[in-house]
C-alpha cells in the first residue's frame, strides 16, 4: 500500500531557532506552497515571501523554495517553507497547509516515501535516522558514508556475485552434455567458498559498524567507596557525580553518554553495592544489579587499598554484585597511586584487569583499550560506515544460506538445489537494501523515525 497524498510536517526540531521549515511533500505541494506563498514558484529558487492562511493574514515573512519531483528528496513535488523557527508561527502554518487539504506526514514517512520512490534504499534511509541521533563525530561520519551509500554498495556487489554464481550453477544444468561437469569440476566450490569470504569481510565490518551506530551501554559497579563516581567524571571529563569519602554516596542510576575513541558509550554510574537497612540505599543498590544485568560491558571496580580482596573468578564477582554479570566484564583495580610504585595488578586469570588513578589519570588509557577489546571495536578508522542489529542479522541468514549451498553442492551436487540456496541468500541481502521488504518490516523501521524526517 502506497500512499499518494500530499503530507506535511515541521522538518526542524522542537522549540525555538533562528529559523524552522515546514516541509510539504506530493502532488499538492506545489499547488498548496505556491497558495500559502502568493505567488508562483521557480525550481529549485529561494524566494521571499509573505506566507498567509486562506483568511487573507499573514503568518510569517519566509523563505520558500521548490523541488519538483522527481529530483527532490522524496522523488515527489516538495516545498520547503524556512520561517522563523517559533514553535507557534509554524504551527500556524503547518495549520494553514492543512485547511488546503494537506494530510500531517507520519514519522519518517518523507524518508519512507524517498525509499518508495528509489530515492535511496533501505539502508540508506535507516543511516539518514543514525545520522540524526549519532552520538559522537565518529558515528555521524559513519552514518554519512552509509547514507552516500558505501554499505549499500558492499551489499549490492554481493548480490552481484551471488547472482552470478546462480546463473553459472544454472547453465551448467542447463547443458548436461558439455564435455565438462561444471558442478564436479570443484570451480564451484571456490567460487561458494570466495563469496564467503567477501561476506564474512561485508559482516565484520557491519559489526564494526553496529557498534558505532549504537554504542554501548557501560555500567560501574563495585563496593562502596571504590572509586566508581570519581572514574565516572575522568571518563565523562566533567563533575557530573557527587563525589565525597562517604561510602554510600551515590545511591541513584547516573547516566553519562561519552565518546570513548569513537564510540558511543551510555555512561552508567551506579550505588555501591552492600546490604542496608535504609530503603534508599537500598533501592540503589536494587537498580545497580538491574543496570548490570542489562549492561552491554561491567567495569568491576574494587579499591587498591581494599580489605575485601581481589576477586579470583568470574564467579566470585558475580557473587559480589549479586547480579547476572554480562559476557564482558573488566576488573578495575582503583585508586593505584596510593600503592607503593613496586605493587603490580593482581591476576584474575579469567577477566581481563586494569589497573587506575582517576585522580592522577594513570591506566586511563589502558582502561579504554581494555574495554575496546573487550566489545570488539576496532577503532574509527576501521569503522568506515554505520549499521544496525537487522543488517548484521540479515547478513548473517545469508551466511548460513551460503554454507547450506555448499553443503548441498558437497552432499548431492544437485545444481537446482544450489541454485535455491544461492536465491534464499539473495533475499537475504536484499532485505537489507530493501530489494525486498514487507510492510511490517517497513512499518518497523520507518515508525521508529521522528516527525519531519
Ligand atoms: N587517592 C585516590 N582517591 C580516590 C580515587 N578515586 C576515588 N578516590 C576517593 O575515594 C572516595 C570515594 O570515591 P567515589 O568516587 O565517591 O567512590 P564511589 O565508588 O562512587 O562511592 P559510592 O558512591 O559511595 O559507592 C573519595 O574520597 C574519592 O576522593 C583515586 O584514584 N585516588
Ligand atoms: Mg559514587
Amino acid at each position: 500500500m502506497r500512499d499518494t497524498d500530499t503530507i506535511a510536517a515541521v522538518a526542524t526540531a522542537d522549540g525555538r531557532g533562528g529559523i524552522g521549515i515546514v516541509r510539504l511533500s506530493g502532488p499538492e505541494a506545489l499547488s498548496i506552497g505556491e497558495g500559502l506563498a502568493g505567488r508562483s514558484l521557480e525550481p529549485r529558487h529561494a524566494h521571499h515571501c509573505r506566507i498567509r492562511d486562506p483568511a487573507g493574514n499573514i503568518l510569517d515573512d519566509a523563505i520558500v523554495i521548490a523541488f519538483p519531483g522527481p529530483r527532490s528528496f522524496t522523488g515527489e513535488d516538495v516545498v520547503e517553507i524556512q520561517g522563523h523557527g517559533s514553535p507557534v508561527v509554524l504551527q500556524q502554518i503547518l495549520r494553514a497547509a492543512v485547511s488546503q487539504g494537506v494530510r500531517l506526514a507520519r514519522p519518517g514517512e518523507f524518508s519512507e516515501r524517498a525509499y518508495l520512490n528509489d530515492r535511496i534504499d533501505l539502508a540508506q534511509a535507516e543511516a539518514i535516522a543514525d545520522l540524526i541521533a549519532a552520538g559522537t563525530e565518529a558515528a555521524a561520519r559513519g552514518a554519512l558514508r552509509s547514507l552516500q551509500g558505501e554499505f549499500s554498495r558492499q551489499i549490492h556487489d554481493l548480490m552481484e556475485a551471488v547472482t552470478m554464481l546462480r546463473v553459472y550453477v544454472e547453465a551448467a544444468m542447463d547443458f548436461p552434455d558439455e564435455d565438462v561437469d561444471f558442478l564436479a569440476d570443484g570451480d564451484v566450490e571456490i567460487r561458494l567458498a570466495e563469496l564467503g569470504d567477501d561476506l564474512d569481510a561485508v559482516r565484520r565490518a557491519a559489526g564494526q559498524g553496529v557498534l558505532l551506530g549504537s554504542g554501548i551501554t557501560l555500567v560501574l559497579a563495585g563496593a562502596p567507596n571504590a572509586g566508581k563516581s570519581s572514574l565516572m567524571n575522568a571518563l565523562a571529563r566533567r563533575d557530573t557525580a557527587i563525589v565525597t569519602a562517604i561510602p554510600g554516596t551515590t545511591r541513584d542510576v547516573l547516566r553519562e553518554p561519552i565518546d570513548l575513541d569513537g564510540l558511543p558509550v551510555q555512561l552508567i554510574d551506579t550505588a555501591g553495592l552492600r546490604d542496608s537497612s535504609d530503603p534508599v540505599e537500598a533501592e540503589g543498590v536494587r537498580r545497580a544489579r538491574a543496570e548490570v544485568e542489562r549492561a552491554d560491558c561491567l567495569l568491576f571496580l574494587v579499591d587498591a587499598m581494599a580489605t575485601t580482596g581481589w576477586p579470583r573468578t568470574r564467579e566470585e564477582v558475580e557473587l559480589r554484585v549479586g547480579a547476572k554479570l554480562p559476557a564482558r566484564v573488566v576488573l578495575v583495580q582503583s585508586k593505584i597511586d596510593l600503592l607503593t610504585p613496586a605493587m603490580e595488578v593482581p591476576r584474575n586469570g579469567e577477566l581481563p584487569a586494569v589497573a587506575i588513578s582517576a585522580l592522577t589519570g594513570e591506566g586511563m588509557e589502558d582502561l579504554k583499550q581494555a574495554i575496546r577489546r573487550q566489545v570488539g571495536f576496532a577503532g574509527d578508522e576501521q569503522s568506515t560506515f554505520t549499521a544496525r542489529a537487522r543488517h548484521l542479522h540479515a547478513l548473517d541468514q545469508a551466511a548460513d544460506g551460503l554454507a547450506a549451498a555448499l553443503e548441498t553442492l558437497r552432499a548431492t551436487g544437485a545444481g537446482d538445489l544450489v541454485a535455491e540456496d544461492l536465491r534464499l541468500v539473495h533475499e537475504h541481502l536484499g532485505e537489507i537494501v530493501g530489494a525486498v521488504s514487507s510492510d511490517a518490516l517497513l512499518g518497523r523501521i520507518f515508525s521508529s523515525f521522528c516527525i519531519g524526517k
